[in-house]
């Protein structure tokens, strides 16, 4: 097995300190840091995709993984110019207001950074003020809501209505997602999109910026 294929197997099968270990390995060899990205670190999580959605994956082992990758793509990064990588795709993601669930979130997180994209996360209980603030500040063109509360989705509508009054609305996708969400929840408050799951999230933010 090359080094690549092993590289990408130890995402894979989560296995972080091995990861880690591997792409230094790989670096001081002297292979190009965006060919480890892509032939090593985001081919194992292309293994896990199709896994996680035909149910032969499970969270746990998803957020192992794209811990994993997090690990090798720390020691990568830095030795690529900016120009290079798409982490300047920059996505704002956070939990509405009154709303403290972050688990599924935080996968979110994990897995668009394994995609390559830049993600500010605000946390947990975020205002849709912070949410326009953040939009303005990262210039960003993707927000991603989180609710977890049948209480809290409707600050969904409200954050997508500050956007619009903020006149953000027309250069921002709005991604939503959280277990009651669906598709006809998001169509109603007017979002651009549903993700059932992380997964999901990252196939849509991914056509979005392309
Ligand atoms: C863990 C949990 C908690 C933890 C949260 C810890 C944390 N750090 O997140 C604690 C104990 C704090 C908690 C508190 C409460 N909880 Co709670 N909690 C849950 C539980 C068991 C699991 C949620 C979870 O993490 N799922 C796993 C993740 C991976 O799935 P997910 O969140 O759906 O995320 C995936 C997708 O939805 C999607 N996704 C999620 N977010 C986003 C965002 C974007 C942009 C996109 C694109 C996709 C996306 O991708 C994710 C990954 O694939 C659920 C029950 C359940 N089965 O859902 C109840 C549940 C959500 N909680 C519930 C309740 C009632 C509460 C409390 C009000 C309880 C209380 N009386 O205090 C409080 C509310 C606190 C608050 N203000 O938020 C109810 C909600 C009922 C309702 N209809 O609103 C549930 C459904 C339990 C129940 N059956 O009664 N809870």
């Amino acid at each position: 097995m090359s080094d690549f294929d092993q590289l990408a197997d130890y995402v894979f099968k989560g296995n972080a300190a091995a990861v880690k270990d591997l792409t230094q390995k790989m670096v001081d060899a002297g292979n190009n840091p965006m060919e480890i990205i892509s032939n090593g670190l985001l081919l194992g999580m292309d293994i896990v995709t199709p896994k996680f959605k035909a149910g032969e994956m499970y969270v746990p082992e998803v957020m192992m993984a794209a811990k994993a990758l997090n690990e090798g793509m720390t020691i990568v990064k830095p030795l690529i110019a900016d120009a290079d990588i798409a982490v300047s795709k920059t996505i704002i993601i956070g939990t509405v207001s009154g709303d403290l669930h972050d688990i599924g979130k935080n996968l979110v997180v994990m897995i668009l950074e394994s995609g390559g994209f830049n993600v500010v996360d605000l946390g947990v209980d975020v205002s849709p003020e912070k949410f326009v603030a953040a939009i303005k500040e990262h210039n960003a063109k993707i927000v991603g809501l989180s609710a977890l509360l049948t209480t809290t989705m409707m600050n969904m509508k409200l954050t997508i209505e500050a956007l619009k009054e903020a006149g953000l609305r027309d250069d921002v996708k709005v991604l939503v997602g959280g277990a009651p969400v669906s598709q006809s929840f998001a169509d109603d408050i007017g979002a651009d999109g549903y993700c059932a799951d992380a997964m999901a999230a990252k196939e849509m933010a991914t056509a979005y910026l392309n």
